[in-house]
């Protein structure tokens, strides 16, 4: 992990977005920005917050499923700040001018991967976005009309342009933001095992047999993965890359259990 300090992945098709963006937020209310609950520092992101400047902002908790219940509550806690609705504002104009309520518009928008589809579907109440487990599912940006009086932007996920620290750049990895190739597998498979061994060493017992971390390294843990999945190499070796590929996918997908990778102390 310390071999690779500075990250920067910033791939055309977000460029494009990101202008595409600015020019739909003159159209925009107000802006809900989508947070991954495993991951709600890294998974903000500072080039959408200067694309809301003074609109409205929420912040969505997506993926709590997946997080750490007390560490999310914390997060709310945090959050609970920030989040200011100004649509009374639209309606004291609208009022002024003699013109009817209109649509409130609310733009979706966050790193990829992150859920923005998802909670479009959710509030729509039937699937109208385009929702998948991989970074870069929606590729452009479309409206939503709502029965109720809102309607809604999805957009593409955009990444911040580089990562003051490399730590970001792998919690955006571990959640499934960044694509895995972007980050050496073993470095990310490491990190995980190490959070995991501070903070949930026991969370592995339900699946493989490792009842606690806390005994083992990193390596020895991946030889029991690989060999309770039968990984094995041409020559019978346990597959260690393999083992570390399967482990990031079933934390990406919450099968390990609820694991939060950041907490609002340290904030
Ligand atoms: N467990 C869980 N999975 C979720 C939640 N929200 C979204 N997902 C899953 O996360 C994956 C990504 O969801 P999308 O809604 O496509 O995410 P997006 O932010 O629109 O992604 P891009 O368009 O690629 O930027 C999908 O597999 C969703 O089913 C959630 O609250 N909990
Ligand atoms: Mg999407």
């Amino acid at each position: 992990m310390n071999q690779q300090k500075n990250v920067h992945y910033f791939p055309g098709h977000m460029r494009k977005a990101l202008n595409a963006l600015r020019s739909f937020m003159q159209a925009v209310d107000l802006v809900v920005e989508v947070v991954d609950a495993r991951v709600p520092h890294s998974s903000r992101n500072p080039l959408l917050h200067e694309l809301s400047e003074g609109k409205g902002r929420l912040v969505f908790l997506s993926k709590t499923d997946l997080a750490d219940p007390k560490e999310t509550e914390k997060w709310v806690e945090y959050f609970a700040k920030e989040g200011i609705a100004l649509v009374e504002k639209k309606r004291e104009k609208e009022r002024r001018i003699g013109m009817k309520p209109q649509p409130i518009r609310l733009c979706i928008v966050g790193v990829p991967n992150v859920g923005k589809s998802t909670l479009i579907n959710n509030l729509a109440g039937k699937a109208v976005a385009k929702a998948g487990n991989r970074p870069g599912v929606t590729r452009a940006e479309q409206w939503v009309k709502l029965p109720s009086s809102f309607v809604l932007l999805d957009s593409p996920g955009i990444l911040p342009m580089n990562y003051p620290t490399e730590e970001e750049a792998i919690h955006l990895a571990l959640t499934g933001s960044i694509k895995e190739e972007v980050l050496p597998i073993h470095a990310l498979a490491d990190y995980l095992l190490d959070l995991l061994r501070k903070d949930y060493p026991t969370i592995l017992g339900g699946r493989y047999p490792i009842p606690s971390l806390a005994d083992i390294t990193n390596e020895e843990a991946l030889r029991i993965i690989a060999k309770e999945r039968g990984f094995l190499l041409k020559g019978g070796e346990p597959d260690g890359d393999k083992a570390a590929f399967i482990l990031l996918k079933e934390y990406q997908d919450g099968i390990l259990g609820p694991v939060t990778l950041e907490t609002a102390d340290a904030d």
